[in-house]
C-alpha cells in the first residue's frame, strides 16, 4: 500500500540551504557569521517547518472534511525527547539538510545535539506514547495525543558526592520551534465550589455545578510527522492559565494584587510533571492537574464531534479515547457530566455512550502504583463528578449483587468506593467497570491482570480484558539513533525495514556469515567508541571500546533490582581483589537512572553504585578488568547513544513486576544480547529470538510466587553463600565512603532484615552463573556476533507499529485514511 513506499526526496541541498539561511536572517534577525548552534538549530528547525505545517494542514483538513472516527490518546505523559533529528528522517530529509549545513560549514549531528529533551514524562509509560503516535502517523491512522504542557518536565539530575540533586527541566526556557499555540481553541475548566439540585418544570430535577474557581486551558499543538510524511498528525498540550473571564469578585474580593496571587495559582497547574514513578502521591495539585487536563481535552474532543454531528448515538462511531494507565481517568466522570448536566441526556443513555467510548491500558501491577484518591479530597475538588462516580458504583453493585447475591466480600473488593476510616476512590476500578476493553501490555502481564488484580472482573466481564504486547518505533531507536547499523539493515534487507520491521529476518539466515559478522561487530566497535567519548566527557572516567559494555538503563526502583546487578560486581570486584589474576573479560558496568525524589532506597542505591564506582575505577589492582560508569542525567536523547552501544542488556526484575519494559527492545534491536529474567516482554523475545541465545535467570512467576507462599527467607542465601556474604557484609564497613561506616547499611539491611522484597538474594547464584556465561561466550567473538545478528534480526514483532495495528483491530475499530 501507498503508506508502505519509501518516498521520494522533495527538495535538493541547494534549497534546504537557502531555507535554512533564509530563517537565520528573516527569522532570527542574524546571519551566518554571527549565528552560534542554538541560533542554526533553530533556524534548521524553522525550515524544516515549513514542510511540516503544509502537511499539517493537509492531513487535518482531510481528516475534517471526511469525519473520519479518530482515537483521542489521553496520557500524563508524552516523552518524546528531541525531534528534529526525527522529523529529518520522517520526512526523509535527513541526508539533504546534512549535506545542506556541510555546505555552510556546520555538522548536522552537532545542531541536534543543541536540541533540550522535550521530557514531558517519568519513564516508560510515557515513552510509549511517543512510540505509539510515531506508528499511528506513520501507519495513517487519524490519532489526537492529549497531553500537559508542563513548564518543567522530569528533572534534570546530577551527583553531588555520589548523591542525587534534583533541579527543575527548563525545556523551553528560550521558546519551542515545535510548537503552535492555538488560542482560537482555549478551554475554560472549573473546580471546587458546590453543587445545587435545580427542580425543573416538568418535576424532574438536574444539578447544576457552581464552581469556585476556573482556570483556562491554552493549547499548544506539536506536529507528529509520520514515516514518509504522509501523515502529520497532531500532540495538543494544554497550559492552565488564570480565566479572566472568571467573575473572581464574587469569590475574593482582595482587587488587584490579589488576583495576581490568583492568576499565578492558576498557572502552577501545568508547572511542573509529577516526578514519581510507580508511586503516587495524593496531593491535591496532581489531582487538579489530573482534571484540568481531562476536561480541556473532553471538551475538545466534543468540539470536533459537533462541527458534524448532533446525533449522540454517534459519538462512539466517532471517537475512541485511550485512558494511558488510570492518570486521566477523571475523564469518564467529565464525560458523565457533560452529557448528564449540561446536554441533559438521561442517564442510562449517557452512560451506554460512555461505556463505548473508553477503552484503558494498564501499566503496572505494583499494589503501591494503583492509585487512590480520597473522598474528602474529590468531594472538595470535585463535588459534583464524586455524586457522578457514587452513582456509577451504586448501579454496578447491583450488577456484582446479581452475579454474586449476598457475597459482601465480593462488593467490597469491586466496589469503586473502598470503606474504612479513610474512604478511597479506586480509579482502576472505575476503569474496569466503565471501559469496553481493558489492555495489559505483555502477554505475561495480561493474565496476571486477569489472574492476579482483576479475577472478579475478569469472571464478570470476560471478554474486556485484552493483551497488546508494547513496541517500540524503529524510527528512532535504529533509523535515527544508529546509522551505521540502518545503512547495514538497508544494504542487506532493503530500505523499507524501517517500515516492516520483520523485514530484518532476512539477515538470519546470514548469521554465521563471516563478512556480514564483521560489518557487525565493526559497527558495534565504533558506538562503543563514541560512547567512551561521552563517558570520558560526563564522568571523567576511561573505558576501552574492548571490554564487554553492560549497561542498565531505566527509572531507579528496587523492583528492577539495579542493586542485583550492584552485588555481582562487588563480587566481581571481590574475586579480582582476591586474585589478582582471575582471569574474566574486561568489562564496563554502565548504569543510568533517575530515582524518584522522595525514593529514599532508590537513592540510596544510587549513592553506593558512584561510591562503588570511585573505588573501582581508581584501583590499579583490577588492571582495568572492571569499571563501573553512573551516567548522570539519563533520558531520551542520552539513551540514544547508549542503546546502539551495548553488548549486554540487563532486564533483571523480579519476575512478575515488570509489566513489559521497552528498553529491553531497543537493546535487542541495536544488537545487545539480554541477561534476563522470565518477565514482561523479556518472554516474548525468547520466544522470537531463542531463549537458547539469550542469558535468562532466575525465578519464573510460579516460582516467585510458590517461594513467597512457603515464607522466603533471604538469610538462608546469605549464609548458604559464601561470596554473597561477604559481598553484604561489605556494604556494613566504611571501605566505599572511607570515614563514614554504615554510610551503605540500610541497602544490607532491606535485603534481609527487610525481608528481601524483591527476591534478590533468591535470583542471585543464578544470575552470577549468566554473567559467566556471558564471558565466556564473548571470548569468541564469531559466536558473539551471530548471537548479536539472531537478536536483532528476530525483532520484528517489538515494533510499535505491530502494537498499533493490534489496538487498532482489536480495540479501536480504526480505519487508516493515508494522505496522498
Ligand atoms: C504516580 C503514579 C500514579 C504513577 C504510577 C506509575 C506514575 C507513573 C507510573 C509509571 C508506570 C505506569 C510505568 O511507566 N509503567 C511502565 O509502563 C511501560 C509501558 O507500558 C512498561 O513497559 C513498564 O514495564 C512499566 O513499568
Amino acid at each position: 500500500s501507498a503508506v508502505n513506499k519509501v518516498p521520494e526526496i522533495e527538495c535538493t541541498s541547494k534549497q534546504m540551504q537557502q531555507a535554512i539561511v533564509d530563517r537565520l536572517h528573516k527569522g532570527l534577525g542574524t546571519d551566518a557569521e554571527k549565528a552560534n548552534n542554538k541560533a542554526w538549530w533553530n533556524a534548521t528547525c524553522h525550515a524544516v517547518n515549513e514542510v511540516v505545517f503544509d502537511k499539517l494542514t493537509q492531513t487535518q483538513q482531510n481528516h475534517s472534511g471526511q469525519d473520519t472516527r479518530s482515537v483521542n490518546y489521553l496520557s500524563l505523559e508524552f516523552l518524546m525527547g528531541r525531534l528534529l533529528s526525527n522529523n529529518l528522517h520522517n520526512l526523509q530529509l535527513f541526508k539533504v539538510t546534512e549535506e545542506a549545513l556541510k555546505a555552510l560549514g556546520k555538522d548536522l549531528y552537532e545542531i541536534c545535539d543543541e536540541e533540550p529533551d522535550m521530557a514531558l514524562g517519568n519513564g516508560g509509560l510515557g515513552r510509549l506514547a511517543a512510540c505509539f503516535i510515531d506508528s499511528l502517523a506513520t501507519l495513517g491512522y487519524p490519532a489526537i495525543g492529549y497531553g500537559i504542557h508542563y513548564e518543567h518536565g522530569l528533572f534534570a539530575q546530577s551527583f553531588q558526592d555520589g548523591r542525587q540533586i534534583e533541579r527543575p527541566d527548563t525545556w523551553r526556557e528560550y521558546g519551542n520551534p515545535w510548537e503552535i499555540c492555538r488560542p482560537e481553541s482555549i478551554q475554560h475548566v472549573p473546580l471546587y465550589g458546590y453543587v445545587e439540585t435545580v427542580f425543573d418544570e416538568d418535576g424532574g430535577s438536574h444539578k447544576v455545578w457552581h464552581a469556585g474557581q476556573k482556570l483556562k486551558g491554552v493549547p499548544w499543538d506539536v506536529p507528529i510527522v509520520g514515516y514518509g510524511a504522509k501523515t502529520v498528525n497532531i500532540l495538543r498540550l494544554w497550559e492552565s492559565r488564570a480565566d479572566e473571564a472568571f467573575d473572581w469578585d464574587v469569590f475574593n474580593a482582595g482587587g488587584y494584587v490579589d488576583a495576581q496571587a490568583e492568576k499565578s495559582k492558576a498557572e502552577t497547574v501545568s508547572k511542573v510533571l509529577y516526578p514519581n514513578d510507580e508511586t503516587p502521591e495524593g496531593k491535591e495539585l496532581r489531582l487538579v492537574q489530573q482534571y484540568f487536563f481531562c476536561a480541556c481535552s473532553v471538551k475538545d474532543i466534543l468540539r470536533r464531534f459537533k462541527r458534524h454531528n448532533t446525533d449522540w448515538t454517534k459519538l462512539s462511531d466517532k471517537v475512541a479515547i485511550q485512558l494511558n494507565d488510570t492518570h486521566p481517568t477523571i475523564a469518564i466522570p467529565e464525560l458523565m457530566r457533560i452529557l448528564v448536566d449540561e446536554e441533559r441526556l438521561d442517564w442510562d443513555f449517557a452512560w451506554s455512550i460512555c461505556q463505548k467510548v473508553f477503552a484503558y491500558t494498564n501499566h503496572t501491577l505494583l499494589p503501591e502504583a494503583l492509585e487512590k484518591w480520597s473522598v474528602a479530597l474529590f468531594e472538595k475538588v470535585l463535588p459534583r463528578h464524586l455524586e457522578i462516580i457514587y452513582e456509577i458504583n451504586r448501579q454496578f453493585m447491583e450488577v456484582v449483587e446479581a452475579k454474586w447475591p449476598g457475597d459482601d466480600s465480593k462488593k467490597a473488593k469491586l466496589s469503586i468506593i473502598e470503606e474504612g476510616d479513610d474512604r478511597k476512590v479506586c480509579m482502576a476500578n472505575l476503569c474496569v467497570v466503565t471501559a469496553y476493553k481493558v489492555n495489559g501490555v505483555a502477554a505475561v502481564h495480561s493474565e496476571l491482570v486477569k489472574t492476579d488484580l482483576f479475577p472478579e472482573y475478569h469472571e464478570l466481564f470476560p471478554t474486556k480484558l485484552v493483551n497488546v504486547t508494547n513496541g517500540v518505533t524503529p524510527r528512532r531507536w535504529l533509523k535515527a539513533c544508529n546509522p551505521k547499523l540502518a545503512a547495514l539493515y538497508d544494504d542487506e534487507v532493503g530500505a523499507d525495514w524501517v517500515v516492516n520491521l520483520d523485514k530484518l529476518r532476512g539477515v538470519l539466515p546470514k548469521a554465521k556469515d563471516v563478512a556480514l559478522q564483521k560489518r557487525f561487530m565493526d559497527i558495534k566497535k565504533d558506538n562503543k567508541i563514541e560512547l567512551a567519548k561521552i563517558i570520558k566527557d560526563l564522568t571523567g572516567v576511561e573505558v576501552s571500546a574492548d571490554a564487554i559494555f553492560d549497561i542498565q538503563i531505566k527509572r531507579l526502583h528496587e523492583y528492577k533490582r539495579q542493586q542485583l546487578n550492584m552485588m555481582h560486581i562487588l563480587a566481581l570486584y571481590k574475586r579480582l581483589l582476591d586474585n589478582p589474576d582471575y582471569d574474566m573479560v574486561p568489562r564496563v558496568f554502565i548504569f543510568g537512572a533517575k530515582a524518584a525524589p522522595g525514593y529514599h532506597m532508590a537513592k540510596q542505591i544510587i549513592y553506593a553504585l558512584n561510591k562503588i564506582a570511585d573505588k573501582v575505577n581508581n584501583d590499579e589492582r583490577v588492571k582495568g578488568k572492571l569499571k563501573v560508569v553512573f551516567l548522570p542525567n539519563y533520558r531520551v536523547s542520552l539513551a540514544e547513544k547508549l542503546f546502539p552501544a551495548a553488548d549486554i542488556s540487563e532486564q533483571i526484575s523480579t519476575a512478575g513486576l515488570e509489566a513489559s519494559g521497552t528498553g529491553n527492545m531497543k537493546f535487542a534491536i541495536n544488537g545487545a544480547l539480554t541477561v534476563g529474567t522470565m518477565d514482561g516482554a523479556n518472554i516474548e523475545m525468547a520466544e522470537e529470538i531463542g531463549a537458547e541465545h539469550m542469558f535468562i535467570f532466575g525465578l519464573s512467576v510460579a516460582e516467585v510466587k510458590e517461594l513467597k507462599q512457603q515464607g522466603y527467607n533471604p538469610f538462608d542465601y546469605y549464609y548458604n553463600n559464601p561470596e554473597l556474604k561477604s559481598v553484604l557484609d561489605w556494604l556494613d564497613t566504611d571501605y566505599f565512603t572511607p570515614g563514614h561506616p554504615g554510610a551503605l547499611s540500610d541497602i544490607k539491611r532491606s535485603l534481609l532484615e527487610g525481608g528481601d522484597e524483591y527476591l534478590c538474594l533468591a535470583d542471585y547464584a543464578s544470575y552470577s552463573e549468566a554473567h559467566l556465561k556471558i564471558d565466556a561466550m564473548y571470548r569468541d567473538q564469531a559466536v558473539w556476533a551471530e548471537k548479536a545478528i539472531l537478536n536483532s534480526g528476530a525483532m520484528g514483532k517489538f515494533n510499535s507499529d505491530r502494537s498499533i495495528e493490534d489496538y487498532a483491530s482489536t480495540i479501536w475499530n480504526l480505519t487508516k485514511h493515508p494522505i496522498s
